[in-house]
């Protein structure tokens, strides 16, 4: 089975029916290739100073790079993109609300190995999650081409319906292959993994991952953007930033106030209590 890929004309519905049935699809073309050249450029002076990672799984030759909200004001809209957003919504329908994960740029180098094949959700300390029981929705971002040469994402389709903590190899998995500007989505479920760097260039990925509001975060926000920085952003960032309530009462703060009140303490529209309704339909398992 190969990697199936969509036009960002087609539906965020259609790419969530897709990511049930295999785990992955491809959204070609879905940002311009310049607004990757821009991302790479403001992030420069950080993909310099930073260090190859310290074990296999991060890769002796692999360079990851997070922090993109405050280092990055073109990464903002990535991570907004609308049609991944209605598509995480979709994927994630049953959740009462999701966040965002970690924003990471990841610098595959020349002569880089192939990475382990995994699911994303293991972070979760391997908590067997029952199979289409989604709790994240994924993108890595070709902010330059993947080829199979230089790095390309393995992928195994369908492999979201396989069973948990399966070893798979490299024969299993299939390059997804796409133009500098598409995007992979993928899910939490889905066996993959960074591909094996062949060429003479560095691939670059950006990865942003979404999940459910009750699952904690693998970078941590709060503290990785400045609350000076955090101050001024908009408010629909910040709340899939994690400055929102989780399901009914999730991180509030102090007295049932809204966490958002932490940055700007004139907000003072909510009362700090979750949505009451979703909680009830909840209740009534009618979601
Ligand atoms: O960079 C890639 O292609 C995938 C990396 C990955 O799957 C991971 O680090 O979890
Ligand atoms: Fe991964």
């Amino acid at each position: 089975m190969s990697v199936e890929h969509l036009k960002p004309t087609d539906s965020p519905d259609r790419a969530a029916e897709v990511l049930a049935r295999d785990g992955c699809v491809v959204i070609d073309g879905l940002e311009t290739s310049a607004t990757f050249d821009r991302i790479r450029e403001e992030l420069g002076p950080w993909f310099d100073a930073n260090e190859t990672g310290v074990d296999e799984f991060s890769g002796h030759r692999t360079k990851r790079t997070g922090g993109l909200i405050a280092r990055s004001e073109t990464s903002r809209g990535v991570v907004q993109n609308p049609f991944v957003l209605e598509t995480v919504k979709a994927v994630l329908a049953d959740a009462t609300s999701y966040h965002l994960h970690l924003t990471q740029v990841i610098a595959i180098g020349p002569g880089e190995t192939a990475q382990q094949i995994h699911r994303d959700q293991w972070a979760f300390d391997f908590f067997p999650f029952p199979n289409g029981y989604e709790v994240q929705c994924n993108t890595l971002w070709a902010m330059t081409e993947f080829t199979e040469e230089n790095g390309a994402t393995r992928v195994i389709p369908g492999s979201n319906q396989a069973e948990d903590r399966k070893q798979f190899s490299i024969e299993d998995t299939e390059p997804a292959e796409m133009s500098a500007g598409s995007v992979l989505l993928y899910t939490g479920a889905l066996y993959h993994g960074g591909g094996a760097n062949r060429s003479d260039a560095t691939r670059y990925g950006l990865n942003v991952t979404y999940a459910r509001s009750w699952l904690r975060q693998e970078e941590n926000q709060y503290l990785t953007v400045p609350q000076d920085v955090a101050r001024d952003l908009p408010e629909p960032l910040l709340r899939l930033m994690g400055y929102a309530r989780g399901a009914y009462a999730l991180g509030y703060i102090d007295d049932l106030r809204d966490p958002l009140d932490a940055l700007r303490p004139t907000h003072g529209k909510d009362t700090g209590f979750g949505d009451l309704e979703a909680t009830a339909r909840q209740v009534r398992r009618e979601t």
